[in-house]
């Protein structure tokens, strides 16, 4: 037995170099005190944390949702010292969870059950910026908004982009898969990726960075690493293809009589604009809360009851391409053909844009001072978009009356991010709920978060026996001890 498998909330077992060792409630201090010599031996001591008012912001997830408990932090340097946690960890049969920026939004990056939380954040060097290759190497720590400025620099970008920039770390977005706002365009994490290393749960390290952009030398093992939350391998460095840098991009947020409205607008936009970046909807309560929460005036003129955010990228005004038009003209073309539009605020600016972009940014933390959100990620098809949407908070009020349900999303790939503040005490019942409706119209339960420990329970709506034994058996080959992140992702046995 791996030493973490208690109920939720309790502290670090203790050491057994045997399988089947003893439940985690016969912890004593002395184990705990075995299991921090063991991370001492194994890397500088000096990265070995034990401060409980250090430990307590890697403990919490930013919602307030999921609190655990470690009996330590383990701030690695480099990757040999990663390997050599790991290689402790699997030799001593001690569970833990790898945590990039801790901006997570479903339990995967918290020590729920008392793992030993594995920080990736010390490996923040940036290793490579390759203008030839268009191409860059980072490690698992730096920022993704560190990786889009360095992209910047040397006059290239980078295709994932969110909200939580300044935290999230770019080995945290590939263990999620991380989409964000312009999925659209670029595509996920996922497809970012053209090499990792990563130390996997035996210890051992496979490193693959070279960047060659056609290499078919078997198992693609970034897209297996992808999305897998930290249970099959720690990511240590990754090589990420770069963008061609943007001339110039307007931003329009557009009011509109109808969620179907809102859709088939979205609709019409990717498949007329090559330029479009960004397709977001919001409703009416939301952007009142934004503008309640961050004292922003309203964007448009009167309610509407719906909103799409939108971002076309192209050349700037007079250079070549669409001719000569600038993505502001070609945006303002487009949305005057539109179904539905009530009104509209179109800005090329920089504070013009980021003005706009903030009525959507802003949805995360505005939600948050309502009190601690259930968070969910789902994705259905456009066309089964706005029955679901309107499903949604009547099937939440029915078994959370006093809930608030806040709905907003990448819209253009059917991606909703359903929020409820005000479900204490029934938030796996609003959970089961939605996740329902999202199967009963063939959608996905995890389009961006992950699964974490949040929705495991709920995998089997949208995996079959056969996959999901599938996914136990690659985790047995790669995590033969099961010691990563081991109460993620997979539902519990
Ligand atoms: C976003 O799209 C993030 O802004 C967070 O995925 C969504 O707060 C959320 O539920
Ligand atoms: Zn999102």
């Amino acid at each position: 037995m791996v030493h973490d498998t208690g109920p939720p909330d309790r502290h670090i077992g203790g050491v057994s170099g045997k399988r089947g060792g003893r439940p985690i409630e016969e912890e004593t201090p002395t184990m705990s005190n075995q299991v921090l010599t063991i991370l001492r031996d194994a890397v500088d001591a000096t990265c070995v944390l034990t401060d409980p008012d250090v430990m307590t912001g890697y403990v919490r997830d930013w919602t307030g949702r999921f609190v655990g408990r470690t009996a330590a932090v383990v701030r690695p340097a480099n990757t040999a010292q990663v390997a050599a946690v790991v290689q402790a960890c699997a030799q001593h049969e001690v569970a833990l969870v790898p945590q990039g920026g801790n901006t997570g939004l479903a339990g995967g990056g918290v020590p729920t059950r008392g793992e030993i939380l594995l920080s990736l954040r010390g490996l923040s060097d940036i290793l490579q910026v390759d203008v030839a290759a268009g191409q860059a190497t980072v490690g698992a720590g730096v920022p993704v908004g560190v990786l889009r400025e360095a992209a910047s620099a040397a006059g290239l970008g980078y295709g994932v982009d969110l909200a939580s920039r300044d935290s999230a770390t770019v080995g945290g977005t590939v263990a999620t898969n991380a989409g964000g706002l312009r999925v659209l365009r670029y595509g996920d994490t996922r497809a970012q990726l053209l090499g990792v290393e990563a130390v996997l749960g035996d210890g051992s390290v496979v490193s693959h960075l070279a960047g060659l952009a056609r290499d078919n030398t078997g198992y693609h093992l970034p897209s297996l690493l992808a999305g897998s939350e930290g249970t099959l391998g720690v990511v240590t460095a990754v090589r990420v293809r770069l963008t061609p840098a943007t001339r110039a991009r307007a931003v329009g947020l557009i009011g509109l009589a109808s969620v179907p409205d809102a859709v088939a607008a979205a609709s019409l936009l990717r498949n007329g604009l090559p330029g479009l970046a960004a397709a977001e909807l919001m409703l009416p309560p939301g952007i009142d809360l934004v503008m309640r929460a961050c004292r922003l005036s309203p964007p448009l003129r009167g309610t509407h009851a719906a909103y799409l955010l939108v971002e076309v990228t192209g050349d700037a005004p007079g250079e070549d391409g669409a001719g000569g038009n600038g993505p502001l003209d070609i945006l303002a073309d487009a949305v005057a053909g539109l179904p539905g539009v009530a009104d509209a605020s179109l800005a090329d600016d920089r504070p013009g844009r980021e003005a706009l972009w903030a009525y959507r940014e802003r949805h995360t933390e505005s939600i948050n001072t309502c009190g601690t959100p259930v968070k969910m990620d789902v994705t259905v098809t456009p066309d089964a978009l706005p029955s679901f949407v309107e499903a949604v908070p009547a099937a939440v009020r029915a078994v959370a009356p006093e809930a608030s349900t806040w709905l907003f999303g990448h819209v253009a790939e059917g991606n909703v991010h359903v929020n409820v503040t005000g479900a204490a005490g029934v938030g796996e019942r609003v959970e089961d709920t939605v996740f329902r409706l999202v199967a009963e119209r063939g959608g996905s339960i995890s389009t961006e978060h992950g699964i974490g420990t949040a929705k495991r329970r709920w995998l089997p709506l949208n995996r079959s026996p056969a996959e999901i034994a599938a996914f136990r058996r690659i985790k047995q080959a790669l995590d033969p001890a099961g010691i990563l992140n081991p109460n993620v992702l997979l539902p519990a046995l």
